[in-house]
Order: structure tokens, then sequence, then C-alpha cells
């Protein structure tokens, strides 16, 4: 794997060192085989990368049956218990198996390489991470063959309880939250201890890059509060099965304990979900406005203090349950704090398009999308925020309108600019522009006719959660819209899925550095090489990339001129 990689990449300018001599080297497995074994942190990544694809295509399939029967009123499409299983299906598998695990994949990819290691920390429990996750996922799905879990992604008890869920499905929904809450437990162990020790020579604190930032808040907030649903899932199965009472009133327990235990972990789970999509947003907007990032220190601590803030709000979850005013008060104000951090990000990521030269690729259109839609289901969480407002409009659209803003149009949309902007890594090849962008405008429009007029059916009163509603006033109408929003929503994704598949093989040869990146990843081959880097270059700031070029450049300074014209710019930029 030696030299000849060297001279494709810019490693050419720097030094080479000593070679290592390696032993025991495994031999090079093949096909099939190389999969089901592979311990490289770059083939993980890719099996986690698709494989939550898939799972995202199956909840979006559910969400679309969900939007059929709600197209009609009165509608007989879906019976009411087919109805809750597909709710429930959809929305623990968008949760757990797509936008938590998705963000894994990415780091699994993209945190050695940002960092200038050659592997993750323990390369095999990498492996048993991924392998944890499609348990959890294969045993969740199986419950189709039997009857689903019906009790919500929330599975409030006494709902998910024997008496009231006494189907398999509900302990297949358990062994879900069990297994892939192993995986992300183990794999957020592997990415604390990859970041904190293998960063490349010079990569202080301070040099590190902002994805990199936010993977690894993803990782200590999955420390903290795995531990919680483990627990309250486990006290659950005991409750079903082995006649524990921590859960149920007639024995003396409480189900409000589950809605402690589980939104204790729910809350910082939203984080879990959104924080990685802000590093991305916090990588692909300097890129395409060709100036550095507003404020790096402030992007990067504002994600510590989200993540330290959001443990403190869990029971804005619970405002209709009967607490004493000042706990209301204490939940309402520590949830207004969040917007406060979250508001400096906004505030930078703008001020970093402000004024910059800007190149509207696909990349950066996602992250445009992401910065409008995530700070209308911001806005939206302040004012559901204020217990007095929750009290008008929980367990209604307003709701589902809510946090599909900051889920679906915040941390999906920064996922697909993930993926435009990595495939070249990833594949050697480059996404098709056109295809992708009209990808977005579908997704975009689909995606604000479906959600947008939620908010008012919510505060028209209609219940989330439920399989038919009556013909008053405008709801059929309203619904409708939300259907036919859904349907254009699916074929903005189906578009960036053929743009996937057709540009694996077909697409232009991406090089090494396609969008002139400033972090290292941009440094080596695409696809990387096994080892990803023969010689790790001394990092001297945030964006060691433009160093490098300014460093090739000033080596080679007449060449280079006479080559490209645009050159200069570009170190400017
Ligand atoms: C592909 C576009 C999507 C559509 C059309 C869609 C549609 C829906 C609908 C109609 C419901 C309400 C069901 C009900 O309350 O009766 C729902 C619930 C839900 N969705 Fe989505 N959704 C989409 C994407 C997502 C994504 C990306 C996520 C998370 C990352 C998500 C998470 C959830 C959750 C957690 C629920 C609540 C499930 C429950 O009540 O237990 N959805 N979705
Ligand atoms: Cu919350």
């Amino acid at each position: 794997m030696a030299s000849d990689t060297l001279t494709e990449t810019p490693t050419a300018a720097l030094k080479p060192v000593p070679e290592i001599t390696a032993h025991g080297v495994q031999r090079q497995r093949s096909g099939l085989m190389d999969w089901l074994t592979t311990t490289d942190h770059k083939k993980i990544g890719i099996l986690y990368l698709v494989t939550t694809f898939v799972f995202f295509i199956l909840g979006g399939v559910e969400a679309l049956m969900i939007r059929l029967q709600l197209g009609t009123a009165q509608n007989t499409l879906l019976t009411p218990e087919t109805y809750n299983q597909l709710f429930t299906m959809h929305g623990t598998t968008m949760i757990f198996l797509f936008v938590v695990p998705i963000m894994a994949g990415f780091g699994n990819y993209f945190v050695p390489l940002m960092i200038g290691a050659r592997d993750m920390a323990f390369p095999r429990l990498n492996a048993l991470s991924f392998w944890l996750l499609l348990s959890g996922g294969l045993v969740f799905y199986a419950s189709i063959f039997f009857t689903p879990p019906e009790a919500g992604w929330t599975s409030y008890t006494p709902l998910s309880l024997e008496a009231f869920s006494p189907s398999g499905g509900q302990d297949a929904w358990i062994f879900l939250v069990h297994l892939t809450g192993l995986s992300s437990l183990v794999g957020a162990v592997n990415f604390y201890v990859t970041i904190a020790n293998m960063r490349a020579p010079g990569m202080g604190w301070g040099r590190l890059p902002l994805f990199v930032w936010t993977i690894l808040v993803y990782a200590i907030l999955l420390i903290l509060a795995l531990p919680v649903i483990a627990g309250a899932v486990t006290l659950l199965l005991t409750d079903r099965h082995f006649g524990t009472g921590f859960f149920d009133p007639t024995q003396g327990g409480s189900p409000l304990l589950w809605q402690h235990l589980f939104w204790f972990f729910g809350h910082p789970e939203v984080y879990i979900m959104v924080l990685p999509g802000f590093g991305i947003i916090s990588e692909v907007l300097p890129v395409f406005a060709r100036k550095p990032i507003f404020g790096y220190k402030a992007v990067a601590a504002s994600s510590v203090v989200i993540a330290f803030l959001g443990l403190l709000v869990w029971a804005h979850h619970m405002f209709t349950t009967p607490s004493p005013t000042v706990v209301l008060v204490f939940f309402m104000m520590s949830s207004f704090l969040i917007a406060i951090p979250t508001g400096v990000k906004i505030f930078n990521w703008v001020a970093t398009l402000w004024r910059g030269t800007i190149e509207f690729k696909t990349p950066l259109i996602f992250c445009i999308g992401f910065l409008s839609q995530f700070l209308i289901g911001g806005i939206t969480g302040i004012m559901v925020a204020i217990f007095p407002v929750d009290w008008q409009v929980h367990d209604t659209y307003f709701v589902v309108a809510h946090f599909h803003y900051v889920l679906m149009g915040g941390a999906v949309f920064a996922i697909f600019a993930g993926i435009y902007y990595w495939f070249p890594k990833i594949t050697g090849r480059m996404l098709n522009e056109p295809l992708g962008k009209w990808s977005f405008a579908l997704m975009f429009i689909g995606f604000n006719v479906t959600f947008l007029i939620q908010h008012t059916i919510g505060m028209d009163g209609m219940p989330r959660r439920v399989y038919e509603y009556p013909d008053v006033g405008h709801l059929q109408l309203y619904n409708q819209i939300s259907t036919v929003g859904a349907f254009i929503l699916g074929l903005g994704i189906l578009l960036t899925i053929i743009n996937v598949l057709r540009s694996v093989k077909k697409g232009p040869v991406a090089g090494p550095d396609p969008w002139k990146g400033n972090t290292l990843e941009w440094f080596t081959e695409s696809p990387p090489p096994l080892n990803n880097f023969d010689l790790v270059p001394r990092i001297r700031s945030v964006e060691p990339m433009k160093d490098i070029r300014r460093e090739v450049e000033r080596q080679s300074e007449p060449a280079l001129a006479a080559a490209s014209p645009s050159a200069e710019s570009t170190l400017r930029g």
C-alpha cells in the first residue's frame, strides 16, 4: 500500500517518514466475506450508511401509508390497529434505526480521516457496534411477522404494559432499544477514545474540525442518556413478564416514572440526532462560501452548552402531567435557555455566508434548506416550551409539525447535505448536480407543503396518533394538502436515491479534493486507501488543507501560476 499513493495526493510536497513494519497483517478477504468480517472504519461506515438509509426508506413508506390513510376524512383504508402499528414503527425506525445511527455512519467514515488517524481506536468493537445495530433492526422488523408494537415510539406506560399491549411486538421494541442502545454505547466510547487520543500532531482541541466536535458531544450525550433508557426498558420488561410493578399503579408503581426516565433520555436524544447535523452544516458552509467559519470557538462551544442544557429540560414533554408550578417554570426557563447557544450557531452560520463567494452546489443548498426549516422548528419549540401554550397544543398536530421541522427539515436536510458533500470522497465519483438540485427542490417544496399546514391542523384541534377524523371545517382539505406534500417529498428523496445509484459506477471521477475542502479527509485519495494516509501532516490551523495547498503552491509557484489562473483566489478564499 506504500508510496504509490503518494504521487496522487498533495502529500508529495511533504517529507516522507520512515516506513513502519507491520506484523501479523491479515490477508485481504474478498467479496462478501470481506464485508462480513471487516474492521476497517470506512467499510463499517459504508455498512452503517447503507443500512440506515434502507431503514429510512422503510420508515418513509410507513409515513406515506399513514398519510394515505389521513388523505380523506373517515377513511377505512387502514384498520385502527394497523395505523397504530405504522406510526409506532415509523417513529421508532426514523429515530433508532435512521437518524441516530446514520450519524454514527458519517462519524465512522469521517472522524478518523478528519483527525488524521488510520482507524478508530477499537476496530473490532466498531464492527460489533454495527452488527448490534443490524440485529436490533432485524429483531424489531421481525415483529411484522406476528404483531408489531402499537404503543408509539414513546411506549408510555400503562399502555405498553402487558394488560394493554399483550403482543410480543412490544417486547421486540424493548429489544430494539436494548440492542441499538448497546450499539450506540459501544460506538460512543470508541468515538470518544479515538478523538481524545488519535489526533494528528498539532491538532489541539482548538483545531478539531467542527463535525468532530459535534461527534464528540454526540458520544458524550449517548453515554449519559442511554443507560437511563436501557434501565427503563429493562424495568418495563420485568413489569411485563416477571411480575414487578415499577410502572403499574395497581401494584403501587408509577406510570409517570416511565415518562421521567424516557424523557431524561428522549430529550438529549433530540440533540444526539441534530448536533452531528450541525457539525455537517459547519463543515459545508465555509467550503462553499469560500470563507472561514465565522466564530469557530463559539460554534464549537455552543454544542457543549446545548448538550449540557439539553440534560435539564426533559419535563417539558410532561407539562400536562400534574406538576407544581415551580417545576413547570423551571422546565420552561431551562428550555428557553437552549435558544441562546442555538441562536449563536444560527447567527454564526449566517455570518459565514455573509459576503462569501457563494458556490451554489447541492450540498450548500441543502444547508440553506436546513437553516430556514430548522429555524422554524426552533421557534415553534420555544412556543411549546411556554407551558400554557403547550397545554393547548400538546398531543396535537402542532407538535407533529414542530418536531418534523426539527428532525426532517433540520437533521435530515443536514444528512442530505452530508451525502452530497462526502459522496465523492466515499466513492471517488461525483453526484449529478442538476439531479441533486431537482431532488432538493422537490424535497424542500414537499416538506413544507406536508408540515407547514400541520401547525394549522393542530391549532384547529386535530390530535396526533388518531387514525381518522371527522369532516369538519377545513380538516379534510388541510390533510389532503399534507398528503400530497408527503408524496412530493418522497419523490424528491427518490431522485437522490437514483442519483446515488447512477453515480456510484458512472459519475465523473472526483479526484482527491473536488470542493477544495478545508479538512484532512480531502488530503487523501477518493476513496481513501486502506491505511488512509501514508503520512500525516502536522496541523497548523483549523483549516489544514488551506495550509497544505498554500504550501504546495509556494513550492511550485511558477509552474502552478501558469497552469491555473484561479489558484490565487483559492488561496485567499
Ligand atoms: C419522510 C417524511 C415523513 C413523513 C411524511 C412523516 C409523517 C409522519 C406522520 C403523518 C406522523 C403522525 C402519525 C400520527 O401521529 O398519527 C409521524 C409521526 C412521527 N414521525 Fe414522521 N414523517 C416523516 C419523517 C420523519 C423523520 C425523518 C423522523 C425522525 C427523524 C420522524 C419522526 C416521527 C416521530 C418520532 C413520530 C411520532 C410517532 C409516534 O407518535 O409515536 N418522521 N410522521
Ligand atoms: Cu424535549
